[in-house]
């Protein structure tokens, strides 16, 4: 297909910025860092408990120039891009040492930049600059949209609506398309209410009982200051995928502001973030897939294989030489690993690598070298056997949050409980055969994962010292994200 005009722009943009970054990093060695996650994943947690581990001096014995004493220290400096809002790393810090709480939800991007001045393996001293940046991966599940027609797209989003467990969830949606002729004159009211029962249908889908990952486009859910918006007025229709829209009519409305998603949301996320990231870590909740049931796990892992066909997506899509998106390490991280005693840490690690598998083919063979870990950014319990009629069970003990249930009892988030989560199988294949069952079929107590939410640990000072923050494998992440970068 030749190249659209808008197509050139965008490239001679891109290039332009890839040179620009390519000059600064000519003379100090950089890295970009995007750390995204669908919503709750663990991200700002991750990125407090790094720059909070790599400042303040952490325990990282897998990381090798920190644990060799070849990093002599790093520090914050100032947030480079003017356009962005700084990573707010103090209160998140405060949230979790002195209140034992867990921050909030952020919903928009940010970033924060971190020096680290270390001795190269030759002996000579240096400085790597770190730049870390949150996004949601709402954002990047939106990237495919621009490879895709607004009939495509509505054709895919209305084949998904009618599998298990989301058909029940779009009744309403459904009911309501049935009602629109596609090629009667446009709406704008038929429209507003078609975009608002997809937009509940969509949230619905993400509630924790089914904890649905693929519910594009992203901003209907996180609509930040676009809500209400033309470019977030639109909903699929059931048109044909290679069907041509009358002028002036309901769908060729709807195939406008679908076009316009992508201008005013997808194309300038691409181009201002995406693009000029250099390393990858894309955090993973299998533990609510786990919770919600087998229908979720294979949502998740359609979602990250729409995560990963992003990164192949600037080959496809862009035809210079000159700009190639730069990702070349992707780490796949499934987070929370502290609500799993650590005999199911390597399968709790096993399931995201099935999970990822197909599709970490295609993208190794773009370039990009990929990991995957199970990690716990901050470690929120301890572990314990407990003693069960005969049996000792491999248990945690943690303080759930306030408001927690379990058996019928309402935790006060301080009292100390030991709980059994549930054992990972040793074949992750049992998991994905959808040999188990979650809160999407089954009451709470017959579910076969249960995991509490912890309070952040309480941590021991000794001194003035600000103590270390516990965790799991965040080291290991580390040294696959950055080492090679500090030898
Ligand atoms: N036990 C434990 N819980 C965690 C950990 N990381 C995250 N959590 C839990 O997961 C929730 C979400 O973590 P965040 O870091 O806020 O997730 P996020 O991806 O930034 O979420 P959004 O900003 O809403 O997109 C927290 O409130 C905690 O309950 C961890 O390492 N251990
Ligand atoms: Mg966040």
């Amino acid at each position: 297909m030749a190249p659209s005009l808008s197509d050139l722009i965008e490239e001679a943009r891109l290039s332009a910025r890839a040179l620009l970054d390519y000059g600064e990093h000519l003379f100090s060695p950089a890295v970009r860092l995007g750390v995204t996650g669908l919503s709750r994943a663990g991200k700002t947690v991750f990125i407090t408990a790094l720059v909070h581990g790599l400042t303040r001096g952490g325990r990282f014995p897998v990381f090798e120039a920190f644990d060799t004493g070849r990093i002599a220290r790093a520090r914050l400096e100032p947030q480079p891009d003017d356009g962005v809002p700084r990573f707010a790393y103090e209160s998140h810090l405060k949230n979790l040492i002195e209140d034992r709480c867990w921050p909030d939800s952020t919903v928009d991007i940010s970033e924060l930049r971190l020096v680290i001045d270390y001795q190269r393996q030759n002996g000579a001293d240096r400085s790597l600059t770190l730049d870390i940046v949150d996004y949601p991966g709402e954002w990047l599940l939106d990237l495919p949209l621009l490879g895709k027609s607004y009939g495509q797209w509505s054709a895919e989003s209305l084949a998904l609506s009618r599998e298990k467990p989301r058909v029940h969830l779009a009744q309403d949606w459904h009911a309501q398309l049935a009602t629109m002729q596609a090629e009667a004159k446009e709406d704008e009211q038929a429209t507003l209410q078609a975009a608002k029962l997809f937009t509940d249908y969509l949230r619905a889908c993400r509630d924790e009982r089914f904890a649905m990952s693929l519910l594009p486009p992203g901003r209907f859910l996180m609509p930040g200051n676009l809500a209400g918006s033309p470019a977030l007025t639109f909903a699929p229709l059931d048109v044909a995928a290679d069907g041509s829209a009358p002028d002036g009519s309901l769908w060729a409305m709807m195939r406008r502001r679908y076009e316009a998603y992508k201008d005013v949301v997808v194309r300038p996320f691409f181009r201002d973030h995406f693009a000029r990231l250099d390393r990858q870590i894309v955090l993973v909740d299998a533990l609510a897939a786990f919770n919600s049931g087998p229908e979720a796990l294979h949502d998740l892992e359609a979602a990250l294989t729409g995560i990963l066909d992003c990164f192949r997506i600037g080959h496809r899509t862009l035809l210079s030489n000159i700009f190639r998106p730069r990702i070349d390490r992707i780490l796949f991280a499934a987070t929370k690993a502290d609500h799993l005693h650590h005999q199911s840490h390597d399968r709790l690690e096993a399931v995201l690598r099935r999970a990822v598998a197909k599709a970490a083919e295609r993208a190794e063979y773009a370039g990009a070298a990929i990991d995957v870990v199970a990690l716990a950014a901050v470690r929120a319990t301890r572990e314990a056997q407990v003693q069960r009629g005969r049996e000792k069970l491999p248990s945690i003990l943690g303080t759930p949050a306030p408001g927690e249930t379990a058996n019928g009892e309402t935790f006060d988030g301080e009292t100390e409980v030991a709980t059994f989560p549930g054992d990972l199988p040793a074949d992750p294949e049992e998991l994905f055969k959808g040999a188990f069952r979650g809160l999407s079929s089954s009451p709470s107590e017959n579910a076969d994962f249960r995991f509490l939410r912890f309070r952040p640990p309480l941590l021991e000072r000794q001194g003035a010292e600000e103590p270390a923050l516990p965790h799991i494998r965040l080291d290991r992440a580390l040294q696959f994200l950055i080492g090679d970068r500090l030898q």
